[in-house]
């Protein structure tokens, strides 16, 4: 798969990845949307995340997406649902929510959509969602009993789990808004103690908190808010983990 290859490629390279997270639910006027989303563009991100947990119809999605989609980076859809499931898209994070005590968001999900996806030619980027701390709606919604802040061996447990299990990226998620991040120490022991790939987001809102996380071991950082909120911050944030080389 292209998206798949295409993020590889930049691990291998030793580039930090990042991914402009826009909620549909957010966007009141697709216009200024354009403007930013082409500022990011240019400012080096490497990939748009489309997704959200409420609010968020096909409609919207495919709105955002039509954007997006002739841009030379791909666009991935990060799903809340079966229904945020559009062919306009590239690839999609194909998650399972590991700690939540619902099977819906275990597998549940995943064998309603798994043949639309096939149909829809889109990529699945297998993935293992992790929630984390304040987890935001997504805890909520998703029935997930957070892994604590401070206890970086059961986040290790899991990550290994997903590893085992053969996904590629497991996703540190801290809820949107969350005003704590994933702490850079569970970066730390889950990047040292197995070899999936972290992504890490939620409350992601300083350049030097980014670097922090990348430099602790994560391969790719997820702005949401701040894409909508201060645009020019996300751009500093692009900036910082660029000059970072991980080989
Ligand atoms: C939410 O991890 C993402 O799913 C991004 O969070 O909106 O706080 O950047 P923020």
């Amino acid at each position: 798969g292209k998206t798949r290859a295409y993020l590889q490629k930049l691990i291998n390279e030793g580039s930090p990845i990042h991914f402009s997270l826009i909620d549909p639910d957010k966007v009141y006027d697709i216009n200024s949307l354009q403007k930013v989303v082409f500022k990011l563009y240019k400012a080096g991100t490497s990939a748009f995340l489309i997704g959200g947990t409420l609010g968020v119809s096909k409609e919207k999605m495919d709105g955002i997406l039509s954007i997006i989609q002739d841009l030379e980076i791909p666009a991935i859809i990060f799903p809340s649902n079966i229904n945020l499931i559009s062919e306009k898209a590239d690839a999609i994070l194909f998650m399972s929510l590991l700690n939540s005590d619902d099977l819906y968001y275990v597998i549940g999900a995943q064998v309603s959509a798994s043949i639309i996806v096939k149909l829809s030619g889109l990529e699945p980027i297998p993935t293992g969602y992790l929630i984390v701390g304040h987890g935001g709606t997504a805890a909520h919604i998703g029935r997930a009993r957070a892994i604590p802040y401070d206890n970086s061996e059961l986040a290790l447990a899991y990550a290994l789990a997903a590893e085992y299990m053969g996904m590629n990226y497991l996703y540190l998620e801290a809820g949107s808004g969350a005003p704590e991040t994933v702490r850079p120490e569970m970066v730390k022991v889950v990047s040292k103690g197995s070899n999936i790939n972290i992504i890490v987001g939620g409350g992601v809102r300083s350049p030097e908190k980014a670097t922090e996380l990348i430099k602790a071991g994560a391969k790719a950082i997820v702005t949401g808010n701040i894409i909508e909120s201060d645009v020019e911050k996300a751009i500093k944030i692009i900036d910082a983990i660029q000059k970072i080389s991980l080989i």
